[in-house]
């Protein structure tokens, strides 16, 4: 198939999934065309099957705020006529799923599906709020194929936004060849002395993610046992959880990596994966650190739940709990055996559930149903 995505590109993980996603749909034999702003930041390989289109924004004096959902409704219907898309994969609801809907109504000549894949915050904040609903709500309606990465943010969407046409739970996945527990090779070194434990956070850093928690918790946890903080991605937040760290004495304890692109390096290191998060529809990055045999300890929120089984891969906690996160990462950290059973148990759930091999197929299938729904039958690839 040919198959069109558009998704944000920088380090959100709606970008990761749908990047991941083109990624591995183009080692299966599919022609992808990422269609977005900037090149997505996990698009680090090059093949013959995998293309970039630029969406360039016209800017001018009258427009306080540039267009840019007509931009990349136009750049899709290009795309979609030069490059004979079979249909449009869209992640994450606004705008997304409205310039789909109009390069759809704008290529006259065949019918081009869009299926949308719901994330989490265009559902749960952004999406719900009132100025967006309704045109969220339209858009969900209006897609040929709607998809949620966990059964709660499912359940939400039907319930706020009552939705009437079906939602497929495709839930979020990890490649497990790639995202698996280090074997001898680990920059552990790098960080963290002999007998110290790694402790690591993933995120962009956002209001959502609560990441003082995470300096609060490490710093219960910092008065009980030698231990490092990895603090990887960068966002709003960022410069608060600094201040924090220092004002606690901690400054040569927590390590800021910033923005990284191969997080599976520094994943595979840690003993434990702290993720206090106000919310999470998913929780992609405790999945990552699951397949890297990494126990996280989580907010026992959103589709957390559909993820780890609680005291046996990992631990949920009330959010904004610290002392009793503080009292599970501290548990995991000290005690070696419980530490690699966790491990163990938390990747071979995401082995049984979550790898992209298992996730892939679901997606090639509502493909597939979605174009013989709309009468097109799948062209065969340029390339064979
Ligand atoms: O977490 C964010 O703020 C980014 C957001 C996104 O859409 O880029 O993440 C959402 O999608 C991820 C991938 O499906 C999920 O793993 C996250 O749980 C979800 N975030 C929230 O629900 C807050």
């Amino acid at each position: 198939m040919r198959i069109g995505i558009t998704c944000y590109p920088t380090y959100g993980g709606s970008g990761v999934v749908a990047t991941e996603l083109g990624l591995e749909l183009a080692a299966r034999g599919h022609d992808v065309h990422f269609i977005s702003y900037a090149v997505p930041v996990r698009m680090t390989e090059v093949s013959e099957r995998l293309h970039f289109h630029e969406v360039e924004v016209v800017n001018y004096p009258l427009f306080d705020h540039p267009p840019y959902a007509l931009a990349l409704a136009t750049k899709m219907h290009n795309v979609a006529l030069s490059e004979s898309l079979d249909l449009l994969h869209v992640h994450y609801a606004i705008p997304h799923s409205v310039s789909a809907y109009l390069a759809r109504a704008m290529v006259k000549s065949r019918r081009l599906p869009f299926v949308t894949t719901l994330h989490g915050t265009d559902i749960t904040l952004v999406g719900s709020d009132r100025s967006y609903l309704p045109i969220t709500r339209f858009s969900i309606e209006e897609s040929d194929g709607v998809t949620a990465i966990s059964e709660y943010l499912r359940q939400v969407t039907i319930r706020e936004f009552g939705i009437q046409r079906p939602i497929e739970l495709i839930p979020n996945f990890v490649n497990c060849d790639v995202f698996q527990p280090a074997d001898g090779e680990c920059r552990r070194h790098e960080f963290a002395r002999e007998g110290e434990a790694v402790l690591v956070h993933l995120s962009n850093f956002r209001p959502v993610k609560r990441v003082r928690d995470v300096i609060e918790i490490f710093h219960r946890v910092r008065r009980e046992i030698p231990a490092k903080l990895l603090m990887i991605g960068d966002g709003p937040d960022r410069t608060s959880a600094e201040w924090l760290a220092r004002e606690k004495g901690l400054a040569g304890d927590v390590i800021f990596l910033g923005k990284q692109n191969q997080v599976q390096k520094l994943l595979n290191c840690a003993d434990v994966l702290l993720l206090p998060s106000e919310l999470e529809s998913f929780g992609l990055a405790a999945l990552e650190g699951m397949a890297c045999g990494v126990p996280p300890v989580c907010s026992r929120v959103g589709g957390l739940p559909e993820v780890i089984d609680d005291g046996v891969e990992g631990y949920l906690v009330p959010p904004g709990d610290v002392d009793t996160m503080a009292a599970r990462a501290l548990e995991i950290a000290s005690d070696r055996q419980r530490r690699q059973a966790m491990g163990q148990a938390a990747r071979q759930r995401a082995l049984r559930q979550f790898c992209s091999n298992k996730i892939i197929p679901l997606y090639e299938a509502l493909y597939e149903r979605v174009l013989s729904q709309n009468g097109v039958p799948p062209l065969p690839s340029v390339r064979g």
